[in-house]
C-alpha cells in the first residue's frame, strides 16, 4: 500500500495520476488508468467543448472511479471547456500551459479539486495562495509543452515551498521513478509517457511503436524560439523545424508549422510529418502492457527497490 494525502484527496488507491495528453488520453485510457486504481484523465487539448461532453459521457460509462479533465490554457476554448467542467461537476481537473487563476472562485465553489502544473516555485507558491488543492512539479524531460528545470531540482524546491501535495512528473515511466518522486518530496506522480504505450490507450500503432522504438537520446525541444518550447520525438518534421529555427524564421510561420500536426501522428499515424509528443523517459518504454499491469507493475517495482535501498542504507 501507498497512502499519502494525494490518494486520500482524490479517493484513488495509488498516487499514479496520468497525464494530459491532447488526442491521446481519451476517455478510453482515462477510465482504464481509474479501473486499475490512479487518476485518469481526459485531455481536453485544443478540442471544443462538445467533443470533451461526449468523452465525459464515455468514461461515466466506463468507471466508477473518480476521473479528471485536463485543461489546456492556451486552448481557444478554454472558457467554454471551464463552464462543461461546471456543468458536469467533473471532479478533478488539471490544468497545464498557463495560470487557471481567473477559473478558480468558481471550481472552488462546486467542490472540484483544482491541481495545475507548475514549472517554478514562484507558480507553485502562487497557485497554492489561491486555493489549489495540489500542484504537479513537470520537469523539462516531459514530452509536450516543458518548462525549464528539471524533475530533480524543481520537486524537492517545491516540495519546501508549499504546503499542499506535490505531484512529480517528468521523467517517471516505472516504480523507481515513483519511489524517486516520493523521495524528492512528492507524495505521487504523473505519468504520461508510459501511457501511451498502453493497451487501452487510442492513440495510432505508428506512434505507439515510435514511443517503443525511441532511445535515450531521440527526443528534442522544438519551438524555444515561439516562447513555446515541446518535447517530441526526432523526425522529419523535428529536422525541418530545427532547420527553420536556426534561420531564424519567424514566431508565426513557425506556430503554423506546427498546427494539426499532434493529431497527423495520434490519429493518422504519420509520424515523419506529424508531432510525436513523448519524454525523454520512452527510451525506457519497452512493451504494450494493460493500464492495471502498468499501474501494478509500479507498485511493486517501488515496494522492491525501497526494499533494495534498506539494505544497503542502514
Ligand atoms: O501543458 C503541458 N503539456 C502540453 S500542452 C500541449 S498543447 C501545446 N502545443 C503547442 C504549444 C503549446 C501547447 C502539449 N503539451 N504540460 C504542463 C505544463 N505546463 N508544462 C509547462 C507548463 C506551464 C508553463 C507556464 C504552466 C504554467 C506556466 O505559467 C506561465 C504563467 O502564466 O505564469
Amino acid at each position: 500500500m501507498i497512502q499519502s494525502r494525494i490518494c486520500s484527496l482524490l479517493d484513488i488507491q495509488y498516487p499514479i495520476i496520468q497525464g494530459g495528453m491532447a488526442w491521446v488520453a481519451t476517455a478510453e485510457l482515462a477510465a482504464a488508468v481509474s479501473n486499475a486504481g490512479g487518476l485518469g484523465i481526459i485531455a481536453a487539448g485544443n478540442a471544443p467543448a462538445a467533443i470533451i461532453k461526449n468523452e465525459i459521457e464515455k468514461v461515466k460509462k466506463l468507471t466508477t472511479k473518480p476521473y479528471g479533465v485536463n485543461v489546456m490554457l492556451l486552448s481557444p476554448f478554454v472558457d467554454e471547456i471551464m463552464a462543461l467542467i461546471v456543468e458536469e461537476r467533473v471532479p478533478v481537473i488539471t490544468t497545464g500551459a498557463g495560470n487557471p487563476g481567473k477559473y478558480m472562485p468558481t471550481l472552488k465553489a462546486i467542490g472540484t479539486k483544482v491541481i495545475p502544473v507548475v514549472p517554478s516555485v514562484a507558480l507553485a507558491q502562487r497557485m497554492e495562495r489561491i486555493g489549489a488543492d495540489a500542484v504537479i512539479a513537470e520537469g523539462t524531460e516531459a514530452g509536450g509543452h516543458i518548462g525549464e528545470l528539471t524533475t530533480m531540482v524543481l520537486v524537492p524546491q517545491v516540495a519546501d515551498a508549499v504546503s499542499i501535495p506535490v505531484i512529480a512528473a517528468g521523467g517517471i515511466a516505472d516504480g523507481r521513478g515513483l519511489l524517486a518522486g516520493l523521495a524528492l518530496g512528492a507524495e505521487g506522480v504523473q505519468v504520461g509517457t508510459r501511457f501511451i504505450c498502453a493497451e487501452e490507450c487510442i492513440a495510432h500503432d505508428r506512434y505507439k511503436d515510435a514511443v517503443l522504438k525511441a532511445k535515450d537520446r531521440d527526443t528534442v525541444v522544438t519551438g524555444r524560439s515561439t516562447g513555446h518550447p515541446v518535447r517530441i520525438v526526432k523526425n522529419k518534421l523535428s529536422k525541418e523545424f530545427e532547420k527553420l529555427e536556426k534561420s531564424g524564421a519567424n514566431p508565426e510561420l513557425l506556430e503554423n508549422l506546427g498546427a494539426g500536426r499532434l493529431r497527423l501522428s495520434v490519429v493518422e499515424g504519420d509520424v515523419d510529418q506529424g508531432s510525436v509528443m513523448a519524454g525523454q523517459i520512452a527510451g525506457l518504454v519497452k512493451e504494450i502492457k494493460s493500464c492495471k499491469e502498468i499501474v501494478e507493475e509500479m507498485v511493486e517495482e517501488a515496494r522492491k527497490q525501497y526494499a533494495a535501498m534498506a539494505s544497503i542504507m542502514k
